[in-house]
């Protein structure tokens, strides 16, 4: 089916979640519905408000721009516009506009008749968000532990959480995510390679059939997943990177409140060395 068609038979009104055909439209290219309204709103309220924090603090240089947690003293209170309650109604929009983004990944996809894939994989790094910004500290009893909004002090925040448990790499789970992290590059590579060399051909050369592809890697290591299973296999190992990460962090402090090298003990006190 040709492109144009195509949307014509896809543009059409239902499959929305909420709003009904309120905002069932499209702007140029882009879908609006109820949920492109919201993100828009949060997107545009939060980042209003860190350049609101940003003229506080009198700079408006990127890498300097620093939007701190209250302090650990407020607990999980509401605290005053300059000391934190700025970063809560941040935290808010964020959530609100990752939320609202998520959703309208949903109703793009029913729309179309797709599978939700995306959009659950997208949640996956909402659920990371979240347990660093809200399900940690609500375990640990005060806003305070989460990170900041500032390009350099969010990296400050993880080097002083990091050591904070002596050495971070010694966390079981963020091996686990690192690892993954470490195998989804490595799928993406071969999986991004592959393609390239079978369906982009010299001129006047053919394009080569998924039979290629999956003759390529069984000469080479004596099997290939096919052409379903990589997609399979990329977005497993992309969705559990980030959740290993999520637990990784959310045992640290409210499960584990000493260094990560002293877990290991357990190991080294087995009777079997
Ligand atoms: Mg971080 C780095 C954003 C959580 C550890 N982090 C980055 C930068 C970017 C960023 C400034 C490149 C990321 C990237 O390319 O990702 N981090 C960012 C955001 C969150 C976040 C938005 C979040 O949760 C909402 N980071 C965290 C948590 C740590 C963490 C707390 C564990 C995940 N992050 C690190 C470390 C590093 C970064 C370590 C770096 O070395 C790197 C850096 O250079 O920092 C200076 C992949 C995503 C894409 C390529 C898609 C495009 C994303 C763009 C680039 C995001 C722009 C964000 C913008 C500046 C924020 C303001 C938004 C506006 C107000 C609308
Ligand atoms: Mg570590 C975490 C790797 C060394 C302390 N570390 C992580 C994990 C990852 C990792 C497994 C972060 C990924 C993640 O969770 O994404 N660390 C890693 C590696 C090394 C390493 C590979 C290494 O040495 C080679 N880490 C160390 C050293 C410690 C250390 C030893 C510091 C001294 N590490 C920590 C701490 C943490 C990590 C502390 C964590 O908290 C973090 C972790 O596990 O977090 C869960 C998850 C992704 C997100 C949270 C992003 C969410 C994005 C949201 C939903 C959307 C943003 C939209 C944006 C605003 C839009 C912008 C606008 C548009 C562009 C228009
Ligand atoms: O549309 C998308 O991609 C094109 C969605 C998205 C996704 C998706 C999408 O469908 C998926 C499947 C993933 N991300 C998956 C993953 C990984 C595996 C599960 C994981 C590694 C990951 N995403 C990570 C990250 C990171 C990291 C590692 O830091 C970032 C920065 C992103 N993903 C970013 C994004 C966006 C490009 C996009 C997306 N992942 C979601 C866009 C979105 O939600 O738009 C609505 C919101 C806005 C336009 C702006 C909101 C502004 C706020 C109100 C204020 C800012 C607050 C913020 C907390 C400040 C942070 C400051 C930093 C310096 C710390």
């Amino acid at each position: 089916m040709a492109l144009l068609s195509f949307e014509r038979k896809y543009r059409v009104r239902g499959g929305t979640l909420i709003g009904g055909d309120l905002f069932d439209f499209w702007v140029g290219p882009f879908y609006v519905g109820f949920f492109g309204v919201t993100t828009i709103f949060f997107a545009t309220l939060g980042t209003i408000l860190i350049l609101y924090g940003a003229s506080m603090q009198g700079t408006f240089n990127p890498w300097v721009i620093h939007i701190a947690p209250p302090d650990l003293s407020y607990g999980l209170g509401i605290a005053p516009l300059e000391e934190g309650g700025l970063w809560q109604f941040i935290t808010v929009c964020a959530i609100g506009a990752f939320v609202s983004w998520a959703l309208r990944e949903v109703e793009i996809s029913r729309k179309l008749g797709i599978g939700y894939h995306v959009p659950i994989a997208f949640s996956v790094a909402i659920f990371a968000y979240l347990c660093l910004e809200v399900f940690r500290p609500l375990l640990m009893g005060a806003w305070g532990h989460a990170f900041p909004y500032g390009i350099f002090s969010h990296l400050d925040w993880v080097s002083n959480t990091g050591y904070a448990y002596l050495h971070f790499h010694y966390n079981p789970f963020h091996m686990l995510g690192v690892t993954l992290f470490f195998t989804t590059c490595l799928a993406l590579a071969l999986h991004g390679g592959l393609i390239l060399s079978a369906c982009n051909p010299e001129e006047g050369e053919e394009a080569k059939t998924p039979d290629h592809e999956d003759a390529y890697f069984r000469d080479l290591i004596g099997y290939s997943i096919g052409t379903l299973g990589i997609h399979r296999i990329g977005w497993l190992l992309a969705m559990n990177a980030v959740f290993f990460s999520a637990v990784c962090i959310i045992i640290s402090g409210p499960l584990w409140t000493e260094g990560w090298p002293e877990w290991w003990t357990w190991w080294s006190n087995m009777p079997i060395w």
